[in-house]
Protein backbone atom coordinates (compact mmCIF):
# COMPACT_ATOMS: atom_id res chain seq x y z
CA UNK A 1 0.00 0.00 0.00
CA UNK A 2 2.98 2.59 1.08
CA UNK A 3 5.90 2.76 -1.55
CA UNK A 4 9.41 2.33 0.36
CA UNK A 5 9.89 6.39 -0.67
CA UNK A 6 6.77 7.15 1.40
CA UNK A 7 7.73 4.91 4.32
CA UNK A 8 11.26 7.08 4.24
CA UNK A 9 9.98 10.50 3.88
CA UNK A 10 7.57 9.77 6.80
CA UNK A 11 9.94 7.48 9.05
CA UNK A 12 12.33 11.22 9.26
CA UNK A 13 9.98 13.59 8.82
CA UNK A 14 10.01 16.24 11.48
CA UNK A 15 7.81 18.60 9.76
CA UNK A 16 4.21 18.15 8.02
CA UNK A 17 1.71 19.78 6.44
CA UNK A 18 -1.70 18.47 5.59
CA UNK A 19 -4.71 20.36 3.36
CA UNK A 20 -8.28 18.82 3.51
CA UNK A 21 -11.13 19.19 1.47
CA UNK A 22 -14.70 18.24 1.00
CA UNK A 23 -13.85 14.91 0.32
CA UNK A 24 -12.57 14.08 4.43
CA UNK A 25 -15.87 14.39 5.80
CA UNK A 26 -18.08 12.94 3.16
CA UNK A 27 -17.94 9.80 4.80
CA UNK A 28 -19.41 11.52 7.89
CA UNK A 29 -22.35 12.27 5.79
CA UNK A 30 -21.40 15.60 4.30
CA UNK A 31 -21.76 16.52 0.83
CA UNK A 32 -19.10 17.03 -1.21
CA UNK A 33 -19.18 20.34 -3.76
CA UNK A 34 -18.18 18.82 -7.26
CA UNK A 35 -18.83 15.17 -8.78
CA UNK A 36 -21.68 13.10 -8.89
CA UNK A 37 -23.47 13.44 -5.58
CA UNK A 38 -21.62 17.22 -4.92
CA UNK A 39 -24.03 20.29 -3.69
CA UNK A 40 -22.74 22.34 -7.21
CA UNK A 41 -25.13 19.38 -9.17
CA UNK A 42 -28.28 20.74 -7.38
CA UNK A 43 -27.01 24.12 -6.22
CA UNK A 44 -25.19 26.49 -8.81
CA UNK A 45 -22.36 28.16 -6.92
CA UNK A 46 -22.92 31.38 -8.63
CA UNK A 47 -25.88 31.55 -7.10
CA UNK A 48 -24.95 30.76 -3.52
CA UNK A 49 -21.49 31.17 -2.89
CA UNK A 50 -20.59 34.98 -3.52
CA UNK A 51 -21.47 37.87 -2.21
CA UNK A 52 -23.44 39.48 -5.04
CA UNK A 53 -25.39 36.63 -4.80
CA UNK A 54 -26.31 37.01 -0.97
CA UNK A 55 -26.67 40.84 -1.33
CA UNK A 56 -29.55 40.22 -4.24
CA UNK A 57 -31.13 37.57 -2.43
CA UNK A 58 -30.10 36.77 0.99
CA UNK A 59 -32.82 34.75 2.23
CA UNK A 60 -32.27 32.14 -0.48
CA UNK A 61 -28.53 32.15 0.28
CA UNK A 62 -29.15 31.92 4.13
CA UNK A 63 -31.84 29.23 3.97
CA UNK A 64 -29.13 27.36 2.10
CA UNK A 65 -26.78 27.72 5.16
CA UNK A 66 -29.41 26.73 7.29
CA UNK A 67 -30.30 23.69 5.48
CA UNK A 68 -26.35 22.67 5.56
CA UNK A 69 -26.22 23.69 9.14
CA UNK A 70 -28.49 21.49 10.27
CA UNK A 71 -27.25 18.26 8.05
CA UNK A 72 -23.64 19.22 9.52
CA UNK A 73 -25.21 19.11 13.18
CA UNK A 74 -26.64 15.57 12.57
CA UNK A 75 -22.69 14.11 11.88
CA UNK A 76 -19.48 13.39 13.27
CA UNK A 77 -16.03 13.33 12.93
CA UNK A 78 -15.22 9.98 10.98
CA UNK A 79 -11.71 7.41 11.18
CA UNK A 80 -9.68 9.89 8.70
CA UNK A 81 -10.15 13.18 11.18
CA UNK A 82 -9.38 11.31 13.67
CA UNK A 83 -6.10 9.53 11.98
CA UNK A 84 -5.13 13.52 11.79
CA UNK A 85 -5.22 13.91 15.28
CA UNK A 86 -3.20 10.98 15.81
CA UNK A 87 -0.80 12.32 13.56
CA UNK A 88 -0.65 15.73 14.92
CA UNK A 89 0.70 13.87 18.32
CA UNK A 90 3.59 12.01 16.26
CA UNK A 91 5.33 14.58 14.29
CA UNK A 92 6.90 17.72 16.50
CA UNK A 93 5.87 20.21 14.10
CA UNK A 94 1.98 19.26 12.23
CA UNK A 95 -0.04 22.01 10.73
CA UNK A 96 -3.59 20.81 9.63
CA UNK A 97 -5.09 23.44 6.89
CA UNK A 98 -8.46 22.56 6.05
CA UNK A 99 -10.85 24.32 3.14
CA UNK A 100 -13.97 22.82 5.28
CA UNK A 101 -15.85 24.77 7.26
CA UNK A 102 -17.34 21.91 8.65
CA UNK A 103 -15.86 22.13 12.32
CA UNK A 104 -15.52 18.07 11.79
CA UNK A 105 -11.42 19.12 12.58
CA UNK A 106 -12.08 20.98 15.89
CA UNK A 107 -14.68 18.38 16.98
CA UNK A 108 -12.01 15.49 16.92
CA UNK A 109 -9.65 17.29 18.63
CA UNK A 110 -6.87 18.79 16.01
CA UNK A 111 -5.38 21.56 17.30
CA UNK A 112 -3.12 23.58 15.03
CA UNK A 113 -5.58 23.82 12.49
CA UNK A 114 -5.86 26.64 9.90
CA UNK A 115 -9.16 26.90 8.63
CA UNK A 116 -8.73 28.59 5.12
CA UNK A 117 -12.48 29.04 3.86
CA UNK A 118 -13.87 30.14 7.50
CA UNK A 119 -16.28 28.47 9.32
CA UNK A 120 -20.13 27.56 8.94
CA UNK A 121 -20.71 27.97 12.48
CA UNK A 122 -19.66 31.22 12.36
CA UNK A 123 -21.54 34.80 11.66
CA UNK A 124 -20.39 38.45 10.85
CA UNK A 125 -22.14 41.84 9.92
CA UNK A 126 -21.80 42.76 6.12
CA UNK A 127 -21.23 46.25 7.63
CA UNK A 128 -19.34 46.58 10.80
CA UNK A 129 -17.81 43.14 10.57
CA UNK A 130 -18.71 42.38 13.72
CA UNK A 131 -18.36 38.18 14.42
CA UNK A 132 -20.98 36.75 15.87
CA UNK A 133 -20.55 32.75 17.66
CA UNK A 134 -24.18 32.82 19.07
CA UNK A 135 -25.76 29.29 18.25
CA UNK A 136 -28.75 31.28 18.53
CA UNK A 137 -28.08 33.16 15.21
CA UNK A 138 -26.72 30.36 13.63
CA UNK A 139 -29.64 27.77 14.09
CA UNK A 140 -32.62 31.02 13.04
CA UNK A 141 -34.26 30.11 9.85
CA UNK A 142 -35.19 34.13 9.21
CA UNK A 143 -32.15 36.39 8.72
CA UNK A 144 -30.26 38.13 11.25
CA UNK A 145 -29.27 41.61 11.97
CA UNK A 146 -26.76 43.18 13.37
CA UNK A 147 -26.94 45.80 16.05
CA UNK A 148 -25.80 48.20 13.16
CA UNK A 149 -28.71 47.46 11.50
CA UNK A 150 -25.97 45.68 9.10
CA UNK A 151 -27.37 42.04 7.37
CA UNK A 152 -25.71 38.77 9.07
CA UNK A 153 -23.88 36.06 6.95
CA UNK A 154 -22.24 33.40 7.29
CA UNK A 155 -18.34 33.56 8.03
CA UNK A 156 -17.21 31.94 5.01
CA UNK A 157 -15.19 32.54 2.21
CA UNK A 158 -17.15 33.36 -1.17
CA UNK A 159 -15.82 33.31 -4.41
CA UNK A 160 -14.08 36.08 -5.56
CA UNK A 161 -13.24 37.10 -1.32
CA UNK A 162 -9.90 37.68 0.21
CA UNK A 163 -9.32 34.57 2.38
CA UNK A 164 -9.25 35.78 6.18
CA UNK A 165 -6.26 37.66 6.91
CA UNK A 166 -3.12 35.99 8.04
CA UNK A 167 -4.45 32.64 7.59
CA UNK A 168 -3.21 32.42 3.98
CA UNK A 169 0.21 33.11 4.18
CA UNK A 170 0.40 30.77 7.63
CA UNK A 171 -0.43 28.14 5.25
CA UNK A 172 1.78 29.25 2.46
CA UNK A 173 4.69 29.12 4.78
CA UNK A 174 3.51 26.03 6.58
CA UNK A 175 3.19 24.21 2.88
CA UNK A 176 7.14 25.42 2.30
CA UNK A 177 8.60 24.60 4.97
CA UNK A 178 7.38 20.91 5.74
CA UNK A 179 9.06 17.39 5.04
CA UNK A 180 6.22 15.97 3.88
CA UNK A 181 3.18 17.48 2.33
CA UNK A 182 -0.64 15.90 2.64
CA UNK A 183 -3.32 16.69 0.12
CA UNK A 184 -6.62 14.94 1.19
CA UNK A 185 -9.68 14.69 -0.48
CA UNK A 186 -9.72 17.89 -2.35
CA UNK A 187 -10.33 18.17 -6.44
CA UNK A 188 -7.58 20.88 -6.12
CA UNK A 189 -9.42 23.19 -8.64
CA UNK A 190 -10.25 26.27 -6.04
CA UNK A 191 -7.45 28.71 -5.85
CA UNK A 192 -5.47 29.53 -3.54
CA UNK A 193 -5.69 26.04 -1.77
CA UNK A 194 -4.76 24.22 -5.02
CA UNK A 195 -1.15 26.11 -4.85
CA UNK A 196 -0.43 24.71 -1.38
CA UNK A 197 1.12 21.53 -2.08
CA UNK A 198 2.68 22.85 -5.05
CA UNK A 199 4.36 25.23 -2.68
CA UNK A 200 5.30 21.84 -0.75
CA UNK A 201 6.71 20.40 -3.67
CA UNK A 202 8.52 23.60 -4.51
CA UNK A 203 10.47 23.19 -1.58
CA UNK A 204 11.23 19.55 -1.43
CA UNK A 205 8.47 18.25 0.41
CA UNK A 206 7.65 14.79 -0.36
CA UNK A 207 4.29 15.39 -1.34
CA UNK A 208 1.12 12.33 -1.29
CA UNK A 209 -2.53 13.13 -2.35
CA UNK A 210 -5.21 10.61 -0.68
CA UNK A 211 -8.53 10.89 -2.78
CA UNK A 212 -10.94 8.21 -4.22
CA UNK A 213 -10.37 9.84 -7.90
CA UNK A 214 -7.71 11.20 -9.20
CA UNK A 215 -7.51 14.84 -9.80
CA UNK A 216 -5.93 17.74 -11.60
CA UNK A 217 -2.52 17.58 -9.05
CA UNK A 218 -2.40 13.69 -9.48
CA UNK A 219 0.37 13.99 -11.68
CA UNK A 220 2.65 16.49 -10.05
CA UNK A 221 2.38 14.69 -6.47
CA UNK A 222 5.39 11.69 -5.33
CA UNK A 223 2.91 9.57 -4.58
CA UNK A 224 -0.90 9.54 -5.22
CA UNK A 225 -2.90 6.72 -3.14
CA UNK A 226 -6.54 6.20 -4.60
CA UNK A 227 -8.86 5.54 -1.77
CA UNK A 228 -11.34 6.54 0.82
CA UNK A 229 -9.73 8.42 3.51
CA UNK A 230 -11.35 7.11 6.71
CA UNK A 231 -9.90 4.16 5.63
CA UNK A 232 -6.06 5.23 4.35
CA UNK A 233 -5.28 7.41 6.90
CA UNK A 234 -5.77 5.10 10.12
CA UNK A 235 -3.36 2.90 8.11
CA UNK A 236 -1.31 5.50 7.27
CA UNK A 237 -0.57 6.15 10.99
CA UNK A 238 -0.31 2.47 12.11
CA UNK A 239 2.61 2.18 9.73
CA UNK A 240 4.27 5.91 10.42
CA UNK A 241 3.81 4.94 14.00
CA UNK A 242 5.80 1.17 13.72
CA UNK A 243 8.14 2.98 11.41
CA UNK A 244 9.29 5.42 14.00
CA UNK A 245 9.21 3.41 17.32
CA UNK A 246 12.73 3.02 17.50
CA UNK A 247 13.53 6.59 16.60
CA UNK A 248 14.67 9.05 19.82
C1 LIG B 1 -12.75 11.73 -1.26
C2 LIG B 1 -13.70 10.99 -0.59
C3 LIG B 1 -13.22 10.16 0.42
C4 LIG B 1 -14.75 12.14 -2.01
N1 LIG B 1 -11.91 10.13 0.66
N2 LIG B 1 -11.46 11.65 -1.02
C5 LIG B 1 -9.73 31.40 -12.80
C6 LIG B 1 -8.55 30.70 -12.62
C7 LIG B 1 -8.01 30.52 -11.33
C8 LIG B 1 -8.64 31.07 -10.21
C9 LIG B 1 -9.80 31.77 -10.40
C10 LIG B 1 -10.33 31.93 -11.67
N3 LIG B 1 -11.48 32.63 -11.55
C11 LIG B 1 -11.68 32.92 -10.22
C12 LIG B 1 -10.65 32.39 -9.53
C13 LIG B 1 -10.47 32.44 -8.06
C14 LIG B 1 -11.40 31.48 -7.36
C15 LIG B 1 -11.21 30.07 -7.91
O1 LIG B 1 -10.32 29.34 -7.52
N4 LIG B 1 -12.08 29.65 -8.82
C16 LIG B 1 -11.93 28.37 -9.52
C17 LIG B 1 -13.08 27.43 -9.14
C18 LIG B 1 -11.87 28.66 -10.98
N5 LIG B 1 -11.03 31.53 -5.96
C19 LIG B 1 -11.52 32.46 -5.14
O2 LIG B 1 -12.35 33.27 -5.51
C20 LIG B 1 -10.95 32.47 -3.75
N6 LIG B 1 -10.52 33.78 -3.41
C21 LIG B 1 -9.54 34.40 -4.06
O3 LIG B 1 -8.96 33.87 -4.99
O4 LIG B 1 -9.26 35.65 -3.58
C22 LIG B 1 -8.44 36.49 -4.38
C23 LIG B 1 -9.35 37.21 -5.33
C24 LIG B 1 -10.08 38.28 -4.86
C25 LIG B 1 -10.89 38.97 -5.75
C26 LIG B 1 -11.01 38.56 -7.08
C27 LIG B 1 -10.31 37.44 -7.52
C28 LIG B 1 -9.46 36.77 -6.65
C29 LIG B 1 -12.01 32.09 -2.72
C30 LIG B 1 -12.47 30.69 -2.89
C31 LIG B 1 -13.60 30.40 -1.91
C32 LIG B 1 -14.17 29.02 -2.10
N7 LIG B 1 -15.36 28.92 -1.35
C33 LIG B 1 -16.04 27.63 -1.27
C34 LIG B 1 -17.35 27.82 -0.46
C35 LIG B 1 -17.03 27.96 1.04
C36 LIG B 1 -18.24 28.18 1.85
C37 LIG B 1 -19.21 27.03 1.84
O5 LIG B 1 -18.84 25.88 2.21
O6 LIG B 1 -20.33 27.26 1.44
O7 LIG B 1 -15.19 26.65 -0.63
S1 LIG B 1 -16.37 26.90 -2.86
C38 LIG B 1 -16.05 25.23 -2.35
O8 LIG B 1 -14.87 24.71 -3.06
C39 LIG B 1 -15.66 25.32 -0.87
C40 LIG B 1 -14.53 24.33 -0.79
O9 LIG B 1 -13.74 24.58 0.35
C41 LIG B 1 -13.81 24.53 -2.10
C42 LIG B 1 -12.96 23.37 -2.51
O10 LIG B 1 -13.73 22.22 -2.71
P1 LIG B 1 -13.12 20.81 -2.32
O11 LIG B 1 -12.95 20.73 -0.84
O12 LIG B 1 -11.95 20.49 -3.13
O13 LIG B 1 -14.38 19.85 -2.65
P2 LIG B 1 -14.72 19.13 -4.05
O14 LIG B 1 -16.14 18.72 -3.95
O15 LIG B 1 -14.34 19.95 -5.20
O16 LIG B 1 -13.78 17.84 -4.05
C43 LIG B 1 -13.95 16.77 -3.16
C44 LIG B 1 -12.88 15.74 -3.44
O17 LIG B 1 -12.97 14.72 -2.47
C45 LIG B 1 -13.02 15.07 -4.81
O18 LIG B 1 -11.75 15.10 -5.47
C46 LIG B 1 -13.41 13.63 -4.48
O19 LIG B 1 -12.86 12.69 -5.40
C47 LIG B 1 -12.81 13.46 -3.12
N8 LIG B 1 -13.46 12.49 -2.25
N9 LIG B 1 -14.95 11.29 -1.15
C48 LIG B 1 -11.07 10.89 -0.12
N10 LIG B 1 -14.08 9.39 1.12
ZN1 LIG C 1 -22.89 45.40 12.31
Amino acid sequence: MFSEKLQNAVKSAKQIAVLTGAGISAESGVPTFRGENGLWRKYRPEELANFDAFINNPKLVWEWYCYRRELISRVKPNPGHYALVEMESIFPQFTLITQNVDNLHQLAGSRNLLELHGNIWRSRCVDCSTILTDEDVVKKDALQYCECGGLIRPDVVWFGECLPSGILERAAAASARCDVFLCIGTSALVQPAASLPLYGKRSGAFTIEINTESTVITELVDESIIGKSGDILPQLVKMTKEIRKNQG
